[in-house]
């Protein structure tokens, strides 16, 4: 096992990485921006060392001086948490090459997974349903228009460097998809400086459902239940649940199966998430997979009773997945994510100090948080300031619980999400589990 981990993240995730080292009896090293001197990751881990100045490129994205947190510090493992550098397959590749295990995939799993129009194809060639479209990168606009003819319009036009959203256009008759092909490509070459793009049937009112896996290094995968993360605003999620009210047992049983399917058809290491398009039909499609570990994890850690980030830790160590079976899902499981930003005014983001902080309490209530009355929430970085994740015997009873615990969560001194959450949450159709990707813009 490891003796020491630098975490090369901030905020909420850092903690959690210390918190699953310090129970594997593993030394911890934390970086940090000047902007993050006061942090709690700074605080809680054995060690700290300041990496540059705050913005993210001068500090948690600078490889050359991670590395050399690492190397003077002593680490024989980084972990990456999620966003920053974890999905950074040249990260990865140089942590492996300077004879430190990155506690992920490996650089090769993370490019093929990277590349979208790649992935769609791998998994085509798995047997991994896709939805129906482009085998691979369309050209020309007339090379658009005939792929449409041939699946149907709607259409939606991605860029292969793209992902979580980024650079796609809806195409609904052969005019507007000729507009739509020109600005997606023109978007992807300045977004990604890779012109790329491909061409999928539109899926027009889906669910978005989510598959953890997880692989160990002796060519063992397993998957632990679903993530339904249908309610989002502009890609970002903003609500998690497990189980999905969408799934019984017979869909997850194979979208559980597809998820492992394209998993094992890389060798995929590590956590990983197969992000799946659910149609109203039952019908479901590969999207993309996301090769980290994500925010939402502690919903499935809620229901399965598998502390993920110490799986992760043990499987890049070299040990067998501790599990081998899907484990059943016991109860439900909610998570909120409380960022400081003003629903009222757009979610712009409101960073200043918190003068007044209380998370609430009680059974089955986990609050995931670095912040404290006092803390002053930077500019630089994503807004997250918590999570709140509860757990109960049914659906209905963790939606009480999770509306009463934000009832009682106090942040004073900036604009959180909290009332936005209890909106959503007392909603008539979301109680009834009758959301699809489009709810929140019709709130
Ligand atoms: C789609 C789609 C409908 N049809 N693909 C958004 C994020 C990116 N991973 C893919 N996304 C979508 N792909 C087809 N063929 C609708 C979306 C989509 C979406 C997906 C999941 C969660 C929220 C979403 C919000 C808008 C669009």
């Amino acid at each position: 096992m490891f003796e020491k981990i630098l975490i090369a993240n901030r905020g909420e995730v850092a903690l959690r990485v210390i918190r699953a080292c310090r129970e594997l009896g593993i030394r911890t090293v934390a970086v940090y921006s000047e902007a993050d001197r006061d942090s709690l990751h700074v605080r809680f881990s054995d060690e700290d060392i300041c990496i540059g100045a705050p913005p993210a490129r001068d500090s948690y994205l600078n490889i050359p001086r991670i590395l050399a947190a690492a190397e003077i510090t002593g680490a024989d493992a980084i972990h990456p948490g999620y966003g920053f550098l974890a999905e950074n397959a040249e990260f990865a590749e140089i942590c492996e090459r300077s004879g430190l295990v990155f506690i992920g995939p490996t650089a090769d799993q993370i490019r093929k997974m990277g590349n979208k129009a790649e992935a769609r194809r791998t998994m085509d060639a798995a047997g991994v349903p896709i939805v129906p479209g482009s085998n691979g990168p369309v050209d020309d606009e007339d090379e658009a228009v005939e792929e449409a003819r041939r699946i149907g319009f709607p259409v939606i036009i991605k860029a292969s460097s793209g992902g979580g959203g980024k650079g796609m256009r809806l195409g609904e008759d052969e005019e507007g998809l000729r507009r739509a092909f020109v600005m997606a490509r023109n978007e992807a070459k300045a977004a990604f400086d890779d012109p790329t793009v491909y061409v999928e049937k539109y899926i027009s009112r889906p669910r978005h459902v989510e598959i953890q896996v997880m692989g160990d290094k002796h060519g063992n995968i397993v998957h632990y239940g679903e993530r339904d993360c249908s309610v989002q605003r502009r890609h970002q999620k903003l609500v998690e649940e497990s189980p999905s009210p969408a799934l019984d047992a017979e869909l997850r049983g194979e979208m559980g199966d597809a998820a492992v399917l394209a998993g094992a058809s890389i060798d995929y290491s590590n956590a990983g998430t197969v992000e799946f398009l659910l149609d109203e039909d039952r019908s479901f499609f590969f999207m993309e997979m996301n090769t980290r570990i994500q925010v939402e994890h502690p919903v499935t850690e809620a229901v399965t009773a598998v502390d993920l980030v110490k799986e992760q830790i043990r499987v890049a160590a070299g040990e067998e997945l501790t599990l081998r079976e899907p484990p059943a899902l016991r109860g439900h499981a909610i998570e909120c994510r409380i960022n400081a930003e003003d629903p009222e005014h757009g979610f712009r983001p409101s960073p200043g100090t918190i003068t007044a902080f209380h998370a609430p309490g009680g059974p089955g209530v986990r609050i995931d948080t670095h912040v404290y009355a006092g803390y002053h929430v930077p500019p630089y970085y994503d807004s997250l300031i918590a999570k709140l994740v509860v757990r109960a015997n049914d659906r209905p009873e963790a939606l009480s619980r999770a509306y009463h615990a934000l009832e009682e969560f106090i942040v004073e001194g900036i604009h959180t999400t909290i009332p936005f959450l209890q909106t959503v949450l007392s909603h008539p159709d979301f109680e009834a589990g009758n959301v699809d990707t489009h709810f929140i813009e019709h709130l």
